[in-house]
């Protein structure tokens, strides 16, 4: 009777807040959890090495592009500000018509190893590619849709192309795949009749289909990011979307899948009724961060945020002017504050439909490369160091190496830091440059000097750790 009563009283939670409940998981105790046959496969982090490869990647690129990318979000004369990949449903284009830019799909200047170059320059581990977006255009010759690539004018795989030339680069390729599809014409939005349920079983089935499909063509493929889910005709068959993630993980041993694809029995998303992750990784910072002193509790799963240059453009926009558009150091920010709570970001790119990227992104992943190419080590394999924030930037850690970035240097030219107790640290040293001093202020407290430097440019300084073996003593009597 009790178990029935608190089903009831979630599944009418559930029912009114999924969307705002998805990042304010509550865990149950464990005698009072339900049972799922849909919820999380496993509690905690994944440990093995292909989720280990995924986190210590930390940077990545996102790639929008689509046919969205040839109106640059104009339509018959009128600018639209909103995300230039939602043109097709800011303007009410109907899908034949929309579907009809496949007629100019032909980016002559597309070069993929220069794309894969442009990469690496820019120091990303990892290329997060719209296989597919919401509009239903495939960038590879799906033989389960007409609306591809191999139907335009370019005729070739550009998928292939990419997956190819990223690999050869050493960098790891992710796929972005929506499962709403408005060129599909059995999707629901919600499934009202049985006329209604037949069409989305038959786009399942679609669905999977192509998924397989991506899953043999490319091999190579680190990750499927699922996106376009939101919908009841999905997070009411929980059941398929856990079915997704087993079949991808049996037709690709290790891939890794993000939070945003599962709903469980109740159709609660991302995480399940007893408050536990699903997928592999948390996919809901998007555009935003956690706060990096009250938050702490995303350090206790895997999670990536993604973010765009412009407030809300993802696929290509003509006029960037018409909002807020982060400086290469307000970008550089978000991915170290990201990686300091532990998590991956993911810089999106746009690229323009005849191929090439507009110049405020060169310009960007130049400026992140080149920072990258000289601090990188505080990055990549890095993760929250566990210690107080302080103002003038952010902790990363990789073992007994804790480093300061710091972005807001202080007049006093002296960066305080909070250490936990039974920790001492024995030497600061600039990444690239001088051991700078190190002076133990109060207990747990030490002052480490400012190093010169280029005025404007974020530097790090790396702090050798060790065990202070008095406190180790308390800290010992204390277990007892
Ligand atoms: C989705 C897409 O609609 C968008 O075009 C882009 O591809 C982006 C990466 O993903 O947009 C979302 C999806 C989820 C949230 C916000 C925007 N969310 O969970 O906050």
């Amino acid at each position: 009777m009790n178990r029935i009563f608190k089903a009831t009283i979630l599944l009418l939670l559930l029912t009114s807040g999924v969307a705002v409940a998805q990042d304010r998981p509550k865990v149950l105790p464990a005698d009072q959890e339900i049972p799922l046959k849909y919820g999380a496969e496993r509690l905690g982090k994944r440990q093995d090495a292909d989720m280990k490869k995924f986190r210590d990647n930390r940077l990545g690129a996102f790639i929008h592009w689509g046919l969205y990318a040839i109106p640059g979000g104009e339509w018959n004369g009128k600018v639209y500000n909103g995300a230039a990949e939602w043109l097709k449903s800011w303007a009410k284009v109907p899908a034949d018509e929309w579907l009809a830019l496949m007629d100019q799909w032909n980016p002559e200047k597309f070069d993929a190893k220069a794309w894969a170059k442009m990469a690496k320059q820019m120091g990303v581990k990892y290329v997060k590619i719209t296989t597919k977006h919401h509009e239903g255009f495939c960038l590879w010759p799906s033989k389960y849709s007409p609306y591809t690539v191999a139907q335009t004018p370019y005729k070739k795989d550009l998928l292939g192309e990419m997956v190819k030339a990223y690999n050869d680069e050493g960098i790891d390729v992710h796929f972005y795949f929506s499962v709403m599809d408005w060129s599909h014409p059995d999707y629901r939005y919600s499934i009202k009749t049985k006329e209604d349920e037949e069409a989305m079983a038959r786009f399942f089935e679609f669905t999977d289909n192509q998924l397989k499909e991506l899953a043999t063509r490319y091999p190579t493929v680190k990750d499927f990011w699922f996106d376009g889910t939101w919908d009841a005709s999905i997070y009411k068959n929980g059941w398929w979307t856990a079915h997704v993630e087993k079949m991808l993980k049996e037709l690709i041993p290790g891939v890794t899948i993000n939070s945003r694809l599962r709903a469980d029995d109740y159709g609660k998303r991302h995480f399940d009724s007893n408050g536990h992750l699903m997928g592999d990784y948390e996919s809901g910072y998007e555009r935003r961060l956690p706060d990096p002193v009250k938050d702490l509790k995303v350090t206790r799963w895997d999670w990536e945020a993604c973010m765009t240059v412009p407030e809300n453009q993802w696929g290509y926009h003509k006029d960037w002017s018409l909002s807020y558009v982060k400086t290469p150091l307000e970008v550089l920010e978000r991915i170290v504050h990201a990686v300091s709570m532990g998590g991956n970001m993911v810089v999106n790119f746009g690229p323009q439909a005849d191929g090439d990227f507009r110049p405020e992104e060169k310009e960007l992943a130049k400026f992140i490369g080149k920072w990258m190419d000289k601090y990188g080590e505080c990055i990549y394999g890095c993760d929250y160091a566990g210690w107080d924030k302080q103002a003038w930037g952010y902790y990363t850690r990789k073992g007994d190496d804790v480093y300061m970035v710091v972005f807001n240097a202080p007049y006093s030219k002296k960066l305080t830091v909070k250490v936990p107790k039974g920790t001492k640290v024995v030497k600061a040293t600039v990444l690239n440059g001088n051991e700078v001093d190190v002076v133990e202020t109060t207990r747990n407290e030490y002052n480490v000097s400012m190093p010169s430097r280029d005025p404007g440019e974020p530097f790090v300084i790396k702090l050798q750790i060790e065990k202070d073996s008095s406190t180790i003593d308390k800290y010992r009597d204390a277990l007892t």
